[in-house]
């Protein structure tokens, strides 16, 4: 018998960064309809076609309820129990013979996305006690992190650009039009961007292509790939020379100023206006406004973290930040204070360093406990002591996402034992022994762990799980904690609750002294840490210290969010530097500053690739919805009419385009959207592998881009990949 009753839910849309709120209407166990939440405080009916397809994402016919087993080369549904003890076989001797490094781990995008993630990450990686740690981070916003460290003691202290105030924006490879917004939760990102023009403020995009962000700003300058920091030390030499710094009441903050005016000195715009090709005069213009607008903010993302100079560029952003007197203050760009965090009583801490430990094979540096993903087929390959031969995913699709793929996925046939934690069979888990597929979205509860400390204004919401959940599936913080227990040897069959408790006790005795178990609130182990965090939090009602603060059952009473007002000014309570003050030359980055100079005189006539996003893919993994997918192929390879010309394509042509790592064929598609020199290719396509389970996708495979990308590409300093800027030729196939 199945229950026809239609009723309303209302949930955070988990799939990118605006965290936007859905009105979800349910029938039985279907979502039948996912909407706008009108009355939510922070999206206010945004929506996009992601949003609006959760339904059928999570209904996907191809997503795993069931864990596999790989027999030979087919992967077979088996029970839960099975499929654990399968992990501990695989799992246990290796760990037990060649130690926790032999076993790295990768950890996906998706896990900012889910409590799971957020949660019982950490303790599985503790557990492992592996240096060889992977993620996401290194293929995306490392550098932002290590920027923000060096600066501000801490890695998690990223300003946001105040948006809904500001009267000044500059945008650098950054295109929330079609991505809704990175390192900025800004729900209904290009709403917020017409109001600072409808409010007589402007918005000016920095971009080798003229994305549809760029379409609607003000001014859109073209910038050759990978020379952003060229561009922002010509605007801080601008600063300096023309007198415009002020530093406002950041002024007693601050340390390290004149040495960054000693490094601006070789920066000239008239100088570095041949690398980045934006003329000297508007570099000029750029500097000169944003000193003599009432607020202003430069904003950066992954055009600006994904290339040559990434820790360098994202230093720079805030550097002009700091010197505008724009940092920290309204209108700027400040640092959110989210719900479940605290703040501290006094500045000052141990700061930021890097490099702990050093990868095995190329001795690259570990930032943030993690190494660069790029080296981790060299781990798998290269023979001899700590040589990975096991590997968990959780969330990753890396044999897409990460750079020399075609070399990783090569790497992966090799390896003696993997696990995945994901629902899908694709172009990563087809290698995996073991697939464990986490319950979906609708039946598990929602807190954004990430992104409510990336907000452009503080709010919290907690959405519960839509539908109870399903016995024979598992739920994602289960599963992790299983795989935790399995890895300290407590075995397959351990009941993971004795992780969760130990979890909670562990957390109540870092927040509170007294025992305080019996108050805790909620129905799963996540709401209950949840719950904790909250209550003790820079909002929290203290355990009832504070009657009228924030708890889980605050938020389970407001389904549309709680609205906690406007950024406020953070410094010098955020800055976790030695010091104390903003560190704004801090000596690991001015070392990297002779890179950037020994670069200026290179030549750049070469033909560079970069990526870009669309607004119906998310990374690699929802083109199996076929909502999100029909309509012309989108994997195509943009170029300038010129260069078309210049190789005697046209558009609809296929070509080849080769780089050192790799080959692809793909059609070319002609436009002035890019500028000459530049190619463009979207990433996260190339699907249809063997052993994959992924009907739609197949039918549209598309290429996969980082088989061109470089593995031996990285940013020094934090180890990101260098994914934008890749030297390509072209070949014209008959
Ligand atoms: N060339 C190029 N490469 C890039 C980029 C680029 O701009 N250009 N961008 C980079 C960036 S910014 C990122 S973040 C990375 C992304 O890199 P990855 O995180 O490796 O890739 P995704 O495509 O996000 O894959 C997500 C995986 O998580 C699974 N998944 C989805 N939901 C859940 C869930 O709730 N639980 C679990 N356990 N699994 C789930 C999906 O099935 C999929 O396998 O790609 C990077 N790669
Ligand atoms: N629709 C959609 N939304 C998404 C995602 C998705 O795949 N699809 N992915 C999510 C994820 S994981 C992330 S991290 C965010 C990313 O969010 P964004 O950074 O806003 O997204 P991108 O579209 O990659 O924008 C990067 C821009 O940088 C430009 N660029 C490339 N190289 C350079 C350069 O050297 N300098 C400058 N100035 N620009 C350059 C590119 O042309 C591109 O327009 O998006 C998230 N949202
Ligand atoms: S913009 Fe992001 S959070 Fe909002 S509906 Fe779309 S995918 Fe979901
Ligand atoms: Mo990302």
């Amino acid at each position: 018998m199945t229950d026809d009753t239609t009723r309303t839910a209302y949930r955070t849309c988990p799939l990118c960064e605006a965290a936007c709120g859905l009105e979800l209407t349910v029938t039985g166990d279907r979502i039948v309809s996912a909407r706008g939440d009108q009355r939510h405080v922070f999206s206010g009916g945004f929506i996009c076609p992601k949003g609006a397809t959760l339904g059928q994402l999570t209904a996907d016919p191809d997503r795993l309820r069931r864990p596999l087993v790989r027999r030979g080369d087919r992967h077979e549904e088996v029970g839960w129990d099975e499929a654990f003890e399968a992990v501990e076989a695989g799992l246990r001797p290796i760990l037990e013979r060649h130690g926790p490094d032999a076993v790295a781990l990768y950890l996906g995008n998706p896990n900012v996305h889910t409590m799971a993630g957020g949660l019982y990450v950490s303790p599985l990686l503790r557990a492992v006690g592996s240096r060889n740690i992977f993620s996401a981070s290194t293929v995306d916003q490392m550098p932002k992190h290590v920027a923000c460290g060096y600066l501000y003691g801490n890695p998690l202290a990223i300003p946001v650009p105040d948006v809904d105030r500001t009267d000044l924006l500059l945008v650098l490879g950054a295109n929330p039009w079609e991505s809704n917004g990175s390192l900025a939760t800004a729900a209904d990102f290009p709403g917020r961007l017409k109001a600072i023009q409808a409010r007589g403020g402007r918005f000016v995009v920095v971009d080798p292509r003229r994305t549809r962000t760029a379409e609607h700003a003000d001014e859109h300058l073209f910038i050759r790939p990978g020379t952003d920091a060229y561009l922002l030390f010509g605007i801080v030499h601008t600063l300096f020379e023309e007198g415009l710094t002020d530093l406002g009441r950041l002024a007693g903050h601050v340390t390290g100023v004149e040495a960054v005016r000693e490094l601006a000195r070789a920066f000239a715009p008239e100088v570095v206006t041949a690398a980045c090709a934006v003329p000297a005069d508007r570099i000029r213009g750029l500097a000169r406004e944003l000193a003599a607008a009432p607020t202003a903010a430069v904003y950066g993302r992954i055009g600006t973290c994904t290339v040559e100079f990434g820790t360098l560029t994202n230093w720079l952003v805030d550097v002009v930040n700091v010197l505008t007197g724009n940092l920290d203050r309204p209108g700027g760009a400040m640092f959110p204070l989210a719900a479940h965090l605290r703040t501290r009583p006094q500045p000052g801490g141990k700061g930021f360093r890097v490099g702990r430990w050093q990868s095995r094979v190329r001795g690259l540096p570990e930032v943030r406990g993690e190494l660069p993903v790029a080296t981790l087929a060299d781990e798998m390959e290269t023979p001899g002591d700590g040589q990975v031969r096991a590997f968990v995913t959780v969330a990753g699709n890396p044999v897409l996402s990460t750079p020399n793929s075609g070399r990783l996925d090569r790497a992966l046939g090799g390896l003696e034992f993997m696990v995945s934690v994901d629902p899908y069979l694709n172009e990563t888990t087809r290698h995996a022994d073991v697939v464990l597929p986490p319950s979906d979205a609708t039946r598990k509860g929602h807190y954004d762990f990430s992104f409510l400390g990336l907000a452009v204004r503080n709010f919290a919401a907690y959405s519960p799980p839509v539908l109870p959940p399903d016995p024979a599936e598992m739920d994602e913080c289960d599963i992790l904690a299983r795989l935790t227990l399995i890895v300290t040897g407590k075995g397959a069959d351990a009941d993971p609750a004795e992780l969760h408790e130990h979890m909670l006790q562990e957390m109540l005795q870092k927040a509170a002294s007294a025992d305080l178990r019996k108050l805790v609130d909620g129905d799963h182990p996540a709401e209950r840490l949840l719950d904790v965090a909250l209550r003790t939090g820079a909002y929290g009602d203290q355990f009832g210290a504070r009657p009228d603060g924030l708890s889980l059952a605050r938020l389970l009473a407001n389904p549309h969010g709680i609205d906690l007002g406007p950024l406020q000014p953070r410094i010098p309570e955020i800055l976790q530097t030695p010091s104390g003050t903003i560190e704004l030359c801090h000596p690991a980055i001015a070392a990297d500053v002779s890179r950037l100079s020994e670069a200026l005189p290179r030549r750049r006539d070469d033909l560079v690739l970069v990526g870009r996003r669309h607004l119906r893919s998310n990374n690699s993994w929802m083109h199996n919805v076929p909502a999100l997918v029909k309509g012309r192929d989108r994997c195509t390879l943009h170029m300038h009419p010129k260069d078309a010309e210049r190789f005697a394509l046209t558009d609809g042509d296929e070509a080849e385009v080769m780089s050192r790592a790799g080959t692809v064929a793909v059609r070319v598609e002609v436009t002035d959207k890019v500028m000459p020199g530049v190619v463009s290719l979207p990433h996260g396509w190339g699907h249809g592998l063997p052993g994959t389970r992924m009907s739609v996708a197949a039918e549209r495979p598309g290429v996969n881009s980082n088989v061109l990308t470089d593995e031996y590409a990285t940013d020094p300093l934090s180890g990101n990949s260098v994914l934008n800027g890749i030297p390509v030729e072209i070949k014209a196939l008959a």
